[in-house]
């Protein structure tokens, strides 16, 4: 029999180049939440495959950037930075052809790593100029040096399962996996059920939410046929509560009605979902706040 292998793989880039998307595709489910939106991932989720003899340990990551002056964009830099360090594997992901600054950013935090690098180059669904592609990565070959670079579309699942075997011949042999073999994330359902709120929320809203929508679990509770969940939304000002909850509240309801539906598959059971929408001073900005919603972790 094979040995078993097994190791932990970042995936890291700027806002929005598609890392949770890909995560997501890889497992087969969703469970980073995603959207246009840049900064939607804001934790350190692990993912977690088993299949055959390998155990693949994924950690989406906040996407990096540079100079956002709020105090949680901070502890979101450090979440993604601390990834890099712990990790067999590095899956760098870039947007098709456009290499901006923020790239450049990133690839100057990952000449400090020590793992190995994969250039995942996404969104090649996107790229009509087929031409300009091998230009590209030899250009950027020229200047960082990547050991191996692929194109893949995460939305369609093109080339996704190359990179997983590219992936698979980087990762360590081990004696024993380091999670059970049905482990899917480190995060429990709590986590998932506020995440997924919080996505409905950002697609709902586009450009009008406010950055500093949290939204906490205050109860879960199953029960034989049906799970009940009750969420506070918390947001900074009594205007933008007014936008969450919308006309008549309408607004409030539809973000319910999607959060619920996505909640029964993830969760796999019905759910009867309650949300509220308060109010909290500036938390994005005091430490103290952020700790107590968890974002220091
Ligand atoms: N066309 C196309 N769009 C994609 C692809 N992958 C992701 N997207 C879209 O890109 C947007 C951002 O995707 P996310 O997965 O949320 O990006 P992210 O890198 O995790 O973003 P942050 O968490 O904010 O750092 C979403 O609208 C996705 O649907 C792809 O392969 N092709
Ligand atoms: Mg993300």
């Amino acid at each position: 029999m094979n040995k078993k292998k097994s190791g932990y793989i970042a995936v890291v880039g700027r806002p929005n180049v598609g890392k949770s998307t890909l995560l997501n595709r890889i497992l087969g489910e969703k469970l980073s939440i995603t959207s246009r939106k840049p900064q939607t991932t804001r934790h350190r989720v692990l993912g977690i495959k088993t299949k055959d003899n390998i155990q693949y340990i994924y950690a989406d990551t906040p996407g990096l950037h540079e100079k956002l002056p709020r105090k949680i964009n901070k502890y979101m830099n450090k979440a993604a930075i601390s990834a890099i360090h712990d990790v067999d594997l590095i899956l760098f992901v870039i947007d098709g052809l456009h290499f901006n600054d923020g790239d450049a950013w990133v690839a100057q935090k990952l000449e400090k790593a020590e793992a190995k690098i994969i250039l995942v180059i996404n969104k090649i669904d996107e790229v009509t100029d087929r031409d300009a592609l091998l230009p590209h990565i030899a250009k950027l070959n020229e200047k960082y040096g990547f050991k191996q670079v692929i194109s893949v579309s995460a939305m369609s699942g093109q080339n996704v399962d190359k990179l997983e075997s590219l992936i698979a011949q980087d990762l360590p042999e081990v004696e024993e996996f380091y999670f059970p073999t049905d482990a899917k994330t480190d995060r429990d359902a709590r986590f998932i059920a506020s995440e997924l709120i919080r996505e409905k929320l950002i697609r709902a809203l586009g450009q009008e939410l406010p950055y500093e929508t949290h939204v906490v679990i205050e109860r879960m509770e199953k029960q034989e046929k049906i799970t009940h969940i009750d969420a506070n939304i918390f947001v900074a000002r009594n205007s933008q509560k007014a936008i969450i909850i919308g006309q008549k509240g309408a607004r409030l309801k539809s973000i319910g009605t999607r959060a619920r539906e996505d909640l029964e598959k993830s969760l796999n059971t019905k759910i009867m979902l309650r949300l509220w929408v308060k109010v909290k001073d500036k938390w994005s900005d005091t430490d103290q706040l952020i700790q107590k919603f968890g974002y220091d972790k």
